[in-house]
């Protein structure tokens, strides 16, 4: 999955983006022009599990492409094009804002208007180009489907609510897909705040009023602390978390944070040659859960085979579990569970 990391300038986009990757990007002051991007891999136990059993040549976890893409400054034109067509590239939204007193920047912090701001510049950028398609739509010919839906989108813009919290049925976001509109992504809020804030009163009450205000649950961290703790030795790391009363790495609670609030989940593959997991949206009916493989296997969909994961830690290979009647075989219309094992048979 790729994740764009945006938000205003000196919020901590790229602070966060080193915390997560590990990499270590430029930080500070006018190091506004550079996008950077780093991978990692989306940690999940039941893999190894599964891998103990089995012993595969490889284990493949699912990953997560991080894009750092800086931002200006509220009020201004935050998003210049090139910025713009960075995020329109990416799956979903982290963003990043800032709760903390910079030197960088005059004033305190305004961490609910620093959302609204976004929000708006994300709005603004898809209505221009409604707008735009409009009126190009009014003087020729097109489709008379799109012609019907996008005053739709535009009017639930203009009301001031983003595009992610239309309802749109799946014809209607394959009309648009290629607009790769960005107030439609989903998006997590990183509340980003002084390294003796994360769990403060004041910052309990930020996630609760966004909460409320946008329906979507922040997460709250100190990127400037969490930064210095990944750059630390594995086991240094886990000692100064303990201290500080974490258990996990930031890493590790953005994923699942992230894989909560995106509403994601991961299906398993294993063989001798690997174990592997796959990211699917919750809810995904299994035909459309083989694209995340391969369209082709998507495509050609027959059935799917599907052991769950409790089932084979159980029984301990693929065989037993048959025998036990654990293995199902389903259609295309199943809806794929987090956890499961499956084969997916297809005609390619
Ligand atoms: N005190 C404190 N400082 C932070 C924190 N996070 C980031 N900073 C500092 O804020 C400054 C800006 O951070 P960056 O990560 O460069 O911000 P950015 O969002 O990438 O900024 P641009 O790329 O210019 O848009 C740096 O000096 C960071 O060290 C934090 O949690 N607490
Ligand atoms: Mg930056």
């Amino acid at each position: 999955m790729r994740v764009g990391i945006v938000g205003f300038a000196s919020s901590g986009k790229t602070t966060l983006f080193n915390t997560l990757t590990g990499l270590d990007a430029d930080t500070g002051f006018g190091r506004k022009d550079k996008v950077n991007t780093g991978v990692i891999d989306v940690p999940d136990e039941r893999l190894d599990k599964i891998a103990e059993i089995i012993n595969p040549r490889r284990i493949v976890y699912a990953k997560i492409t991080f894009t750092d893409v800086p931002g200006g400054s509220s009020g201004g034109n935050a998003l210049d094009a090139q910025m713009l067509q960075e995020i329109r590239n990416v799956e979903a939204l982290a963003h990043v804002v800032r709760a903390f007193q910079s030197p960088l920047v005059a004033g305190a912090p305004d961490p609910l208007k620093e959302i609204r701001d976004f929000q708006d510049e994300l709005k603004i950028a898809d209505q221009i180009i409604i707008e735009r398609r409009i009126e190009r739509l009014a003087r020729e010919k097109g489709n008379e489907l799109e012609k019907a839906l996008l005053p739709r989108l535009l009017e639930h813009l203009e009301s001031g609510h983003p595009l992610r919290t239309l309802d749109l049925n799946e014809q209607d976001l394959n009309l648009i897909s290629g607009y790769r509109f960005i107030s439609l992504k989903p998006i997590i809020i990183v509340i980003n705040v002084a390294e003796d804030a994360v769990t403060s009163d004041e910052t309990n009450a930020l996630i609760q009023k966004v909460q409320q205000e946008l329906g979507i649950t922040p997460f709250a961290i100190s990127a400037a602390l969490e930064a210095e703790i990944a750059q630390l030795e594995p086991e240094e790391q886990e000692a100064f978390l303990s201290d500080l009363g974490i258990t996990d790495t930031a890493r590790d609670r953005f994923v699942q944070s992230a894989y909560a609030s995106l509403d994601l989940i991961s299906y398993i593959t294993q063989g001798v040659e690997e174990v592997r997991a796959w990211t699917i949206k919750r809810d995904t009916h299994a035909k459309r859960a083989a694209r995340a493989i391969h369209s082709d296997l998507e495509r050609g969909f027959i059935r799917a085979e599907v052991i769950p994961f409790d089932a084979f830690m159980h029984y301990r290979s693929e065989q037993a579990c048959k025998d036990a009647g654990k293995a199902r075989v389903e259609g295309k219309d199943y809806i794929v569970q987090d956890g499961d094992i499956l084969h997916i048979r297809a005609n390619v």
